[in-house]
C-alpha cells in the first residue's frame, strides 16, 4: 500500500516517491534540492532546454546525475509527458499558468499538485520546529513592503526572522535550514493557487486588484487564489478597511477557531482595527484596554525615511498603510505582543527594496525616478499620481499579462508631460494612450535586446523631459517579453539614466 501524500505530515512519504518538479528558476532548484534530500524519485521539467542542460552546474553533478528523468519542451509536451508518467505528485513553478495544458494534464491524471510554499510548510510541521509561525501576505500591491518591514519588527523582537517567499528567497529553502524563529512570507497569488494546509498564524491580503489576468484566466479566479491566504488562519486574519473585497475573503474564509479579523486604516481606527490618529500608530484591535481606548505603536516619524526629502508630512498614504498591516501581523506573534515597542523600532530600520521608486540620476532639473516594481496598473498609478501636474515623463509598457489600461491612462494623463511606450507587443498601451490622452506627446521604442530598449527609452525621455520633470520608469507590466525580470529593467534604466545625466553634466 502507497503512504498517503495527501496527509499534513506526507512529507515522509515523499522517499523513494515519483516526484515531478516542473520549471527550473529559483523554486525549481531550490524544490528539487529539498525533495532528493528527502529520497525522492525526482524527474525534472521545462520549457528552457537550456535549464536542463544547466543542472550540473546549478545542482551539482551529484544531484543531477541521480534524477529521475529532465524533459525539455513546450506546454503541450510537458503536459503529455505528465500525463504519461507514473508520478505521485507535481510541484510547480509559480510561473506556470492555472489555466496551462501542464496542471489540466496533472488533474486529468489525478497527480496531486503542490505550489513550493506547500511543499515548505509540510517540511517545517514535520521538522524538528513544527510551531514556527509563518505570517503570509498577498496583495496586489504592498506585499514587498509590507513583509520588510514585518521581518525588521520580529527581528526588532528578538526574533530570527527574515522576509522570503515571492520577494526572491524560496520559503523552503529558509525552512531546511532550521534556524528561522519566525518567517514574514510574501505569497503572489500564483504561489497561493496550489498551496493546499497552510496553516499561518497571521495572514493578510492587502488589496485586490486587476493583475496575472491571462495566468488565472478571469479576476474571480485570481481574487479566489488571493483569499486562500486566509484558509485555516490561526490567530488573526488582517484585512484592509479600504478595500471591501479583502474583509469579503476574510467573512468566506474557513479561519481556525479563535482567529479574529483585523482591519487596518489609514484614518481614525474603529474598535478592532489599527489605524492612525494624526501622526500616531494606534492599536485597537490587540491591547487590553481596547473597547475605550487606543496603544500608541508607532509615529509616522518612524517612516519618515520613507518620504520624499525624509518629511514625514509628504509620506505616500500606501507606506503608512503597508505599516500598519504589518505591524497588525506583528502583534499576532507572542513576541511583539510581549514587546510591542518592537513595532517602531523594526519601521526606523526597515529600508525599502530597489526598483521601488528610487530616484536614480538628477541632472539638467530632471529627476529620473526607477519604480520598475511597478508590474501592474495600480501600481503604476500610485507612482505617477504622486508627480505635480503636466511634468511626468513616462516609461511605460511591457507584459501586459492580460490588463487594460484605460483607467491608468485616465488617472495618470493630468500628471504627464509625454510617454515612452516599450514591450514587445505595444497594441494595449498605445491603444489605452491613443484613447485616453490624444495629443499627449508618445513615443515607441522598437523591440531589441534589453540594452538597446532601455538606451533608446531612456534617449526618448530625455528629449521629452524639461527641468522640473521627472522620468519614472513605472512600467504597469511584467518585464518577462524583454527582460529577464524587474530588477534587470531596473538596472539597465538606472545606468542609462545615469549615463543620460552625465551627458546632461557635460554639455
Ligand atoms: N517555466 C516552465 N513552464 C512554465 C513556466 C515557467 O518550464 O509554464 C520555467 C522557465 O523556463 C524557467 C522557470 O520555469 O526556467 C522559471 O520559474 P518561475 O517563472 O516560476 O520563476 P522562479 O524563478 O521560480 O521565481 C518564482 C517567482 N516568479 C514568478 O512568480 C513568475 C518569483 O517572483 C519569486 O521571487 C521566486 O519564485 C521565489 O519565490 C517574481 C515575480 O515576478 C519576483 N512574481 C510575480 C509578481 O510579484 O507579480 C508573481
Amino acid at each position: 500500500m502507497q503512504a498517503d501524500i495527501s496527509s499534513s505530515t506526507g512529507v515522509a512519504a515523499l522517499a523513494g516517491a515519483r516526484v515531478g518538479v516542473v520549471g527550473l528558476g529559483r523554486t525549481g532548484l531550490a524544490v528539487v534540492d529539498v525533495l532528493t534530500g528527502l529520497g525522492a524519485r525526482v524527474s525534472v521539467f521545462d520549457s528552457r532546454p537550456g535549464a536542463i542542460d544547466a543542472l550540473p552546474d546549478a545542482l551539482g553533478a551529484d544531484t543531477a546525475a541521480g534524477l529521475a528523468g529532465a524533459t525539455a519542451g513546450d506546454d503541450a509536451h510537458i503536459a503529455a509527458a505528465v500525463a504519461d508518467s507514473d508520478l505521485r505528485l507535481l510541484v510547480v513553478s509559480p510561473g506556470v499558468p492555472a489555466t496551462g495544458p501542464v496542471l489540466a494534464a496533472a488533474r486529468a491524471a489525478h497527480i496531486e499538485t503542490w505550489s513550493e510554499i506547500e511543499l515548505a510548510w509540510r517540511l517545517q510541521r514535520a521538522s524538528a520546529r513544527p510551531d514556527v509561525p509563518w505570517l503570509a501576505v498577498t496583495g496586489t500591491d504592498g506585499k514587498t513592503t509590507t513583509v520588510g518591514m514585518l521581518a525588521q519588527i520580529l527581528t526588532a523582537a528578538g526574533l530570527n526572522a527574515s522576509a522570503v517567499g515571492n520577494i526572491g528567497d524560496p520559503v523552503i529553502t529558509t525552512v531546511a535550514a532550521g534556524r528561522a524563529d519566525a518567517l514574514a512570507v510574501e505569497l503572489s497569488s500564483f504561489q497561493l493557487h496550489s498551496t493546499h494546509t497552510l496553516r499561518p498564524l497571521a495572514a493578510a491580503c492587502l488589496n485586490l486588484a486587476p493583475d496575472h489576468l491571462d495566468w488565472h484566466g478571469s479576476l474571480d479566479a485570481y481574487r479566489a487564489d488571493k483569499a486562500r491566504v486566509y484558509a485555516r488562519t490561526r490567530r488573526a486574519a488582517v484585512y484592509n478597511t479600504a478595500d471591501a473585497a479583502t474583509l469579503t475573503m476574510v467573512e468566506d474564509a474557513d479561519v481556525a477557531e479563535g482567529c479574529r479579523a483585523i482591519g487596518f486604516t489609514t484614518a481614525i481606527p474603529a474598535l478592532g482595527q489599527i489605524g492612525c490618529v494624526e501622526d500616531l500608530l494606534i492599536d485597537r484591535a490587540y491591547h487590553p484596554d481596547r473597547r475605550r481606548s487606543g496603544a500608541q505603536l508607532a509615529t509616522l516619524d518612524d517612516l519618515a525615511h520613507l518620504a520624499p526629502g525624509g518629511d514625514a508630512t509628504r509620506l505616500p498614504a500606501h507606506v503608512v498603510a503597508d505599516a500598519l498591516a504589518a505591524a497588525a501581523l506583528a502583534l499576532a506573534t507572542d513576541a511583539v505582543a510581549a514587546d510591542p515597542t518592537a513595532i517602531a523600532r523594526g519601521l526606523r530600520a526597515y529600508q525599502p527594496g530597489a526598483h521601488r521608486i528610487v530616484t536614480v540620476a538628477e541632472a539638467g532639473g530632471v529627476t529620473w525616478i526607477d519604480d520598475s516594481k511597478a508590474t501592474n496598473p495600480h501600481s503604476a498609478q500610485a507612482a505617477l499620481t504622486a508627480l505635480p501636474p503636466g511634468t511626468g515623463v513616462w516609461i511605460v509598457g511591457g507584459d501586459t499579462k492580460g490588463a487594460s489600461f484605460d483607467e491608468l491612462v485616465r488617472a495618470v494623463r493630468p500628471h504627464l508631460r509625454g510617454a515612452v511606450v516599450i514591450g514587445r507587443d505595444q497594441r494595449a498601451v498605445a491603444g489605452a494612450l491613443a484613447r485616453q490622452a490624444p495629443g499627449l506627446p508618445v513615443t515607441t521604442i522598437p523591440d531589441g535586446n534589453p540594452q538597446d530598449v532601455t538606451d533608446a527609452a531612456v534617449a526618448a525621455a530625455a528629449a521629452l523631459a524639461r527641468p522640473g520633470d521627472t522620468v519614472m520608469l513605472a512600467p504597469a507590466c511584467a518585464s518577462w517579453d524583454q527582460f529577464d525580470s524587474y530588477a534587470q529593467r531596473g538596472d539597465l534604466f538606472a545606468q542609462a539614466a545615469a549615463r543620460a545625466a552625465d551627458g546632461e553634466v557635460r554639455h
